[in-house]
């Protein structure tokens, strides 16, 4: 796909404790895929996938995972200015990680930009008998800070594909996302109407995770 095949692009941050499965979420999102073993997120990483939209347009999502652990926290806080969208991700097995989401969701409000949207998601559904979370807690927990809840396991497949999706859709909804440069030359000034924010800097300016086999991969065919 070339570089300006698509319409709208959208910046969104995944968060949340070490081991809640945001890097597995995003691979079972972008390439389907999961893999079992470990691997913890050293500072923070990328991935893009472009999505044919009901509506026919091509919006091209750029995914940041970043790293849950404690130490790679600023670097993660670095992050939050000029995203569109972010998921607060948690395990539905531990207890702490969902106790952990209020305090990720205050960050979020103190550093993000204020028209930045927020998802909360529950992983690993799949672990119906070690569950600690019931789904009541969780909505509830949503419906305080007035923002969706989903349900998704990253290992079966299940709900992962909504929370991005809806994601999306109320990004596009809410007018927040860049234009392509492509359309915005063609547009050039006649055309208005269409609400653009500026993002901020792109990938390559972020000092980068160590593990280069996933950052900045897809943006090949559109994933739709
Ligand atoms: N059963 C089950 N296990 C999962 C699921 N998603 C992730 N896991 C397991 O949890 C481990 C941690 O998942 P990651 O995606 O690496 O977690 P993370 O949130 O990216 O963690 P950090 O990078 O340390 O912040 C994985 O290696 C899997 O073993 C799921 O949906 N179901
Ligand atoms: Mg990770």
């Amino acid at each position: 796909m070339k570089e300006e095949n698509y319409d709208l692009f959208v910046k969104i941050l995944l968060v949340g404790d070490s081991g809640a499965g945001k890097t597995c979420l995003i691979l079972r999102y972008t390439d389907n895929e999961y893999n079992d073993t470990y691997q913890s997120t050293i500072g923070v990483d990328f991935k893009i996938k472009n999505k044919l939209m009901q509506n026919q347009k091509v919006a091209r999502m750029q995914l940041w995972d970043t790293a849950g652990q404690e130490r790679f926290n600023s670097i993660v806080v670095s992050y939050y200015r000029g995203v569109n969208g972010i998921l607060v991700v948690f395990d539905l097995t531990n207890e702490t990680s969902f106790q952990n989401t209020t305090k990720w969701i205050q960050q979020i409000k103190s550093n993000a930009q204020e028209n930045a949207l927020i998802t909360l998601v529950g992983n690993k559904s799949d672990m119906v008998h070690r569950r600690v979370v019931d789904r009541s807690r969780a909505e509830e927990l949503a419906k305080k800070f007035n923002i969706p809840y989903f349900e998704a396991s990253a290992k079966d497949g299940s709900g992962v594909k909504e929370p991005f999706d809806n994601m999306l859709d109320r990004l596009y909804q809410a007018g927040n996302y860049a234009e392509s440069e492509f359309n915005r030359r063609k547009n050039n000034s006649s055309e208005t109407g269409t609400k653009t924010v500026t993002l901020g800097s792109q990938p390559q300016s972020h000092p980068s995770s160590g593990k280069s086999n996933n950052s900045g991969s897809g943006g090949g065919g559109c994933g739709c």
